[in-house]
């Protein structure tokens, strides 16, 4: 099993308790409450996740079951209806939260707005509105391509509200990635802005929209918002400004109650084959999973004023920006731009000024911030923070012990979360209150989650031993399906282990400790994991052959200091092309475009051939051996011809 990818040169033993101060203001405080809540959530499931569920959310109809499992697939909370922009907006009002700031939105260029939940909901209600005059129906899907300003968190919620399925699509995707989402779910309204700021520089996302529509004729409708007042063209009869959209359109809208399996959104994901795959989430079951695990997970109290990091375009930004924590009413900071934008220590300025209390950020960023210099965070008080997150990646003991003495100065428990674009919500973690935890370790199972380390045949592997990482259980924010491509789901997530068709195959390899804690080592498909993004070699691959000077290519992970995993391709060249440092960039460039710069390879390698199996299978392994330490010692039995090899050893 891989355990590079945790690029750690320290090993660090110590465990780390909360504060008795923390401690005694937790919502959940010790082990043995959790262990009996577990116990109870995994034993007996359908009274726990009924009695969550009726005291968690609002409902229009109640359910009458809590599971229908018929593996692999599942309907939670059966006969059930609600809204889920209700149970985010409309839910306050009337309340103290009514006048409560739900967001507090914070531009590059160091613009401030406050939104109050019941302007929220004024703003959510006309683009309800709007979105049905323009014939926007229950089940139609709506691509959001977007900034992370106010109005990305608005239209979300108007989509939910009508009813109308959204796939986010993070700013930095191309227009060939853009096109390709939309057509695979045929969406019908695209939702933008003229541009967003990043580093100083107008990200154009409305000429990438223009672009990706060219060739999705299913778009009928773009709205777009005002943000960095760059040119744009407007199409006559297909694009609207938001502002016009919203000045038109009244101020109330009844919600209608939606089935708890209506689809809530799509997101695309990498996969270790093929396109990207549309994770289809549902809505009550996905509502109740992202609230639950906020509420214990960021220890919520009605005063935080909770930041995380990540771009609405990943599923962190939608559970724990959008739905999780709104749902919650909870004050989210959300901030536009870049970390170190105009200085590295934009977070930290930002945290002494609005008062933050949480962050939840990614190891990646983590560790620039670390090579920034101590100097950045030193200049601030952080004073305000108590609790600390991570989430995307492992995160490695360096970086987990700056995060604690720099940023939480000791203080601040730290909650390192693993789970997955398809589980919808935090799956492993510690509870802020009690875990006591191990830098590198997502500790323990949250309530419902019943995680298992096991071999190829599915067995339980024993414990400090590595194998693949498996649920075993359903949970109810669960992806339900992948977008039009049932089988493709069936096969990517349940079809490992033949004697246990139930279990859910996450991808990613474990090992479990004496403690029972996991220790997640990274993926073990063919998913890189590149700055605590998902990039699919297959993907980047398909992107390098369909340059005309290419022949072959092969894309694999090497372990990199800032990145957790840098990019390396592979490339062999038609015999009309001729290697050359500018084929290179060009050839990153295509990357660039075909997928988004996300995905260009830190580094392009010209060969002669690639290593393959006597069945010509691409031998990825030893290339990522090669590309990580510059030779290959490995198994090469399998391999067709051996000079190969050594013509790579020498070819760079
Ligand atoms: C939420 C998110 C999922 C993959 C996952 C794993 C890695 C995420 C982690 C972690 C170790 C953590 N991952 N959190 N690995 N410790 N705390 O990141 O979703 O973009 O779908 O990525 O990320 O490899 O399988 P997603």
């Amino acid at each position: 099993m891989d355990s590079q990818n945790i690029t750690s040169v320290s090993q660090e033993k110590r465990t780390f308790s909360p504060s008795a101060a923390f401690k005694r203001q937790a919502n959940l405080q010790t082990l043995s409450k959790y262990q009996r809540l577990y116990s109870e959530s995994i034993n007996t499931p359908d009274k726990f996740w009924a009695k969550q569920a009726n005291e968690q959310l609002v409902w229009r109809k109640p359910f009458r079951q809590v599971l229908q499992w018929k593996p692999p697939h599942a309907k939670w909370f059966v006969g059930g209806k609600l809204n889920v922009s209700e149970n985010c907006l409309d839910h306050h009002l009337g309340t103290a939260r009514e006048n409560k700031a739900a967001l507090i939105f914070e531009g590059e260029p160091g613009d401030v707005r406050t939104i109050t939940y019941r302007q929220l909901h004024f703003h959510v209600c006309r683009m309800a509105h709007f979105m049905e005059n323009l014939g926007i129906k229950a089940g139609d899907r709506v691509a959001i391509y977007m900034p992370m300003i106010p109005e990305a968190v608005i239209a979300m919620l108007a989509c939910a509200r009508v009813g109308a399925v959204h796939t986010v699509i993070f700013g930095g995707f191309s227009a060939e990635a853009i096109k390709d989402r939309i057509n695979d779910c045929h969406a019908k309204l695209v939702i933008t802005a003229d541009g967003g700021w990043r580093r100083g520089k107008i990200i154009e996302l409305k000429a990438n929209v223009d672009k990706a529509i060219a060739g999705a004729p299913c778009v009928h409708s773009v709205m777009v918002v005002k943000r960095c007042g760059n040119p744009v063209t407007m199409v006559e009869g297909r694009d609207v400004w938001w502002k016009e959209a919203w000045e038109g359109a009244p101020n109330c809208h009844d919600a209608k109650a939606f089935d708890s399996e209506h689809p809530l959104f799509i997101l695309y994901t990498s996969g270790s084959t093929g396109k990207p795959k549309g994770v289809l989430h549902t809505s009550a079951g996905y509502l109740l999973g992202a609230k639950l695990s906020s509420h214990y997970v960021f220890d919520l109290k009605e005063n935080d004023r909770y930041f995380c990091s990540a771009d609405i375009g990943w599923i962190t930004g939608h559970s724990y920006v959008v739905y999780g924590l709104l749902s919650n009413g909870s004050t989210v900071f959300l901030y536009e731009g870049a970390p170190n934008h105009p200085e590295p220590d934009r977070f930290w300025q930002m945290i002494d000024r609005h008062g933050l209390t949480i962050l939840y950020t990614a190891p990646t960023a983590i560790r620039a911030f670390m090579r920034w210099g101590d100097n950045y965070v030193l200049r601030h008080r952080l004073d305000s923070l108590r609790l600390l997150g991570s989430v995307g990646e492992p995160i490695n003991p360096e970086a987990w012990m700056w995060y604690h003495k720099m940023i939480g100065k000791k203080k601040c428990p730290i909650v390192d979360t693993w789970w997955q674009t398809e589980t919808g919500s935090i799956m492993v973690t510690p509870l802020p209150g009690f875990t006591p935890t191990k830098p590198g370790s997502a500790t323990l199972p949250f309530f419902g989650v019943k995680p298992m380390v096991v071999d190829s045949d599915g067995n339980e592997v024993p414990r400090n031993s590595g194998g693949k990482f498996v649920i075993t259980q359903p949970w109810p924010s669960m992806l339900r399906t992948l977008w039009g491509d049932d089988e493709r789901y069936k096969k990517a997530y349940y079809s490992e282990f033949a004697r246990h068709p139930h279990y859910y195959f996450t991808g990613d390899g474990a090992r479990q400790d004496k403690d029972g804690y996991f220790w997640i080592i990274g993926r073990i498909d063919d998913v890189l994991n590149v700055s605590g993004h998902r990039i699919g070699t297959v993907e980047v691959e398909s992107a390098l052959v369909s340059h005309p000077a290419v022949a072959e290519a092969a894309a694999v992970g090497r372990p990199d200091e800032l990145k957790g995993q840098s990019l390396v391709v592979f490339v062999t060249l038609k015999s009309t092309a001729v290697a050359s440092e500018e084929l290179k960039e060009a050839l990153r460039a295509h990357v660039g475009k075909e997928i988004g710069s996300l995905a260009k390879p830190d580094q392009v390698r010209f060969a002669a051939s690639l290593p393959k199996t006597r069945s010509g299978k691409i031998m990825r392994r030893l290339l990522k051996e090669l590309a990580t330490n510059g030779e290959v010692k490995g198994d090469t039995t399998t391999l067709d011809d051996l000079s190969v090899i050594a013509t790579l050893q020498t070819e760079e």
